[in-house]
């Protein structure tokens, strides 16, 4: 037996009420008056109000007077309390069981002089009873379920649930049965187990998609009181796909203008689906006309027309398009279609003209007069309204014109040498209308007439040697003819003459042999012949050239290499007479240019009078060059050593007075090198005994824009005459006659750079 069983008998023989007394004590075996106590467990019913008295404690050790009853514990003095002489426990506040169920008390005994305790502690607890003072609590509010429409009966939805915190020991308090309040019998429930199930297999998605329940929660038997709690359900139907798309019109209505593109939608139609999702995603699909296609939309699910090819108004103004719709999926396990007409109505635009051909080609024969016809054009307005054409050239005006009839003419007689093809464009637009116009590409051949007599493919320079014999070939000689060649043409070389040294012999292949007629030849007696040669052709008419071919006479060698003729080959070799002409003129330049700069530079030199001193030994150098060239900026070059040396011999500097080196006074403050040079220049110069420190430097060809001067010497050292043309000996073999002819004392070539 159970301890929560003996506690409801005991209660049953000793409660008299729920809010009287709910205490009761455990009489021990009197037999034993030694035994400390005689109880040790209370009990006591939780939410009581009043003080109550709960219980009583005695003890064998108790004496009246003398002794007194005290607790100890959880609670002791707030909650109990114990009356000290009868040991009657009493409650002064409401318990809660479902916060606290239990105390843990002890009761000892005290002597009331000596407040000491007398025999021995007692513990004992005091159990709370439990009153269905809760309701079951839900879990959740609302709660959400789903199901899928047209779901059988006894489907389970969802499964609710409540807790109660009474004590599910006693009496029923935390027993939960549910119900559904709600009034409705498309679901039901199961009392014990808060299932939800379905109780009406026709619940239909697209008539209803939302239930709403209210259901309770309550403890204690079905039928008995108790506390209840209620919650809401919210129950919705998920799709399924029981609706096949159909389309609400059996015939739907569209213009679209001619020049509609490809690709681009003219417009929408759009199939019904009561169902949601995927379960309403629509297929459409048109049954047998390559002109129209659809597709689904996949946001809105329409189908969107477009051309598979472009409309023609002229052609076809109305099309009738048959489509259909479905589900990919299956609808109610099949496949359902739903078929419509799309009547689609063709709108004219205006169209630009079209031509016969889209390019046209002519053949005119060259050199016909002016106004001779090429060929003819022709294009149309494809509308309706076919209007009028007006041809317009866009090219080409200058040698041919247009009529209104789109005959071509030329202006003036064509030159197929010149040009063998004009390709123009003609334009059409029609007449009012000057937006709507199209154009044709127009090539004209132009056909070759046998205008042009062949002439020698090449100068040829022959020449005959002074022994060849008779019968030698001294060249062969081809032609050439601007017109048109055909493979068959021939051309043929004569000379016309009755008498000539030379002979052509044609080689059959626009070729001919000039060959030796008659031998022994002189260059001193005949140098040169000019032996005129007519090349004619074979076409319509036949056309020839006069043509001369000089014929040089040689002295040759054993291979008829000419070894020295009388008259001298022009340069072959790509060198023309002119860039040898060039090449003279910038030699005489060059020249001119020399004597000129030696002129002004012996005037200048002129200036400074008898200051000018004798060329002698070179020893050592000062040269400062002011432009070399790139990559040349630091040229400073001073042979310091001069400038620092002191003179031992020759005369004292005119201004110098002292003995003082003279990189001394260079020292001082305020020279600097410029002066230092200026200076021992000066006192070179004006040194008519000493040895100059100079050196001769001449250039030919100093360059232009130079901001130094000459840097030619030539200024300081003539000596016999005013003008000295040493230099030439310098300038190479091609000056030497010049230097024969100025030059002096040819000892003095050393004197160059
Ligand atoms: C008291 O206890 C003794 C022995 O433990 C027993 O024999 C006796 O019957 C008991 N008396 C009562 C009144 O229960
Ligand atoms: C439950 O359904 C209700 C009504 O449909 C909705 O307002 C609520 O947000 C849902 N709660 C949850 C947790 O889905
Ligand atoms: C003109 O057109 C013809 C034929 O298409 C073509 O052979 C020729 O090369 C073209 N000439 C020019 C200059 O474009
Ligand atoms: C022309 O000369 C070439 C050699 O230069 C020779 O082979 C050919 O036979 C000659 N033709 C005639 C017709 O003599
Ligand atoms: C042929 O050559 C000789 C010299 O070799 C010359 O005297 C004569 O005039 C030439 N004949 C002709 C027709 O040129
Ligand atoms: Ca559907």
């Amino acid at each position: 037996m159970s301890r929560a069983t003996v506690l409801l008998q005991l209660l049953m023989i000793f409660s008299v009420g729920c809010a009287t007394l709910q205490g009761f004590e455990l009489r021990g075996n009197n037999s034993k008056p030694q035994s400390d106590w005689i109880w040790n467990q209370l009990h006591c019913w939780e939410g009581l109000l009043k003080p109550t008295q709960i219980g009583k404690i005695q003890s064998v050790w108790h004496k009246e007077g003398e002794t007194k009853y005290q607790l100890q514990g959880e609670g002791v003095g707030t909650i109990f309390k114990v009356d000290p002489d009868t040991g009657d426990i009493c409650v002064y506040r409401e318990l809660d069981r479902e916060t606290k169920d239990r105390y843990k008390l002890k009761g000892i005994v005290i002597n009331k002089k000596t407040l000491k305790q007398i025999g021995p502690t007692t513990n004992f607890t005091i159990q709370v009873l439990d009153v269905n003072d809760n309701a079951p609590i839900f879990t959740k509010d609302p709660f959400n379920g789903t199901v899928a429409e047209m779901s059988r009966k006894g489907t389970s939805v969802l499964t609710i649930t409540a807790h109660d915190p009474d004590d599910p020991t006693v009496n029923k308090h935390a027993v939960v049965t549910y119900k559904i309040l709600s009034k409705q019998d498309n679901f039901y429930i199961n009392p014990d187990t808060g299932i939800i199930y379905v109780n009406n297999s026709n619940l239909d998605r697209e008539r209803k998609k939302d239930y709403q329940l209210i259901v309770q929660a309550k403890d204690m038997e079905v039928d008995q009181g108790g506390m209840s709690s209620s919650a809401t359900v919210y129950i919705s139907l998920t799709d399924i796909n029981d609706n096949a798309p159909f389309f609400q019109h059996r015939q739907y209505n569209y213009t679209a203008s001619e020049a509609t593109p490809i690709g681009v939608a003219l417009g929408r139609v759009k199939a019904e689906d009561l169902d949601e999702g995927e379960n309403a995603k629509i297929l459409y699909t048109v049954i047998s006309n390559n002109i129209f296609q659809i597709t689904t939309d996949p946001h809105t699910q329409e189908g969107v027309i477009t051309l598979k090819k472009p409309l023609d108004f002229e052609t076809q103004r109305l099309h009738r398009v048959h489509i259909e719709a479905e589900n990919p999926t299956l609808v109610k396990g099949m496949k359902y279609k739903t078929s419509t007409t799309l009547v689609i109505e063709v709108l004219d635009v205006n169209e630009p003209p079209e031509f016969s051909q889209s390019r046209y080609i002519f053949r005119v024969t060259e050199n016909q007069p002016e106004s001779t016809s090429v060929g003819r054009v022709s294009a149309s307005d494809p509308d309706q309204a076919k209007e009028r054409i007006r041809y317009s050239l866009q090219d080409g005006l200058d040698l041919f014109r247009i009529e209104d009839n789109g005959m071509i003419y030329t202006r003036e007689p064509l030159d197929r040498e010149a040009f063998a093809w004009h390709n123009i464009t003609v334009a059409a637009n029609e007449v009012g209308n000057s937006n709507s116009i199209s154009y044709a590409p127009i090539a004209i051949k132009v056909l070759d007439q046998n205008d042009n007599a062949p002439t020698l493919a090449d100068s040829y320079y022959p020449h005959v040697c002074e022994d060849d014999p008779v019968g030698t070939v001294i060249q062969v000689i081809s032609a050439v003819d601007m017109d048109e060649t055909p493979p068959d043409v021939k051309f043929f070389f004569s000379i016309p003459l009755k008498v000539s040294n030379f002979s052509v012999k044609n080689n059959g292949d626009n070729t001919a042999n000039i060959t030796v007629n008659q031998a022994g030849f002189n260059q001193n007696e005949v140098s040169k012949f000019s032996v005129p040669i007519i090349i004619s052709d074979n076409g319509t008419p036949r056309l020839s050239s006069n043509n001369t071919l000089e014929i040089n006479v040689c002295s040759c060698n054993r291979d008829r290499d000419p070894i020295n003729c009388r008259h001298i080959a022009p340069l072959s070799s790509g060198v023309t007479v002119t860039i040898l002409l060039i090449i003279i003129l910038c030699i005489i330049v060059t020249i001119a240019l020399a004597v000129l700069i030696v002129r002004w530079r012996m005037q200048q030199k002129s200036a400074f009078g008898g200051l000018v001193k004798a060329p002698g030994e070179i020893r050592e150098q000062l040269v400062q060059y002011d432009e070399e060239g790139g990559g040349e900026m630091d040229t400073n070059s001073f042979d310091i050593t001069v400038l620092n040396s002191l003179r031992t011999k020759g005369a004292q500097p005119l201004k110098v007075t002292d003995c003082a080196p003279v990189y001394a006074q260079v020292r001082k403050p305020g020279d600097d090198m410029g002066s230092v040079v200026r200076m021992k220049k000066d006192e070179a110069d004006g040194d008519r005994d000493g040895l100059p420190y100079d050196t001769l430097h001449i250039y030919g060809y100093e360059g232009a824009d130079s901001v130094a001067e000459s840097l030619s010497s030539l200024d300081v050292s003539s000596i016999d005459s005013e003008q000295d043309y040493d230099f030439l000996n310098d300038w190479g073999p091609r000056f030497q006659m010049l230097a024969e002819l100025y030059g002096s004392d040819p000892d003095r070539e050393s004197l160059g750079y």
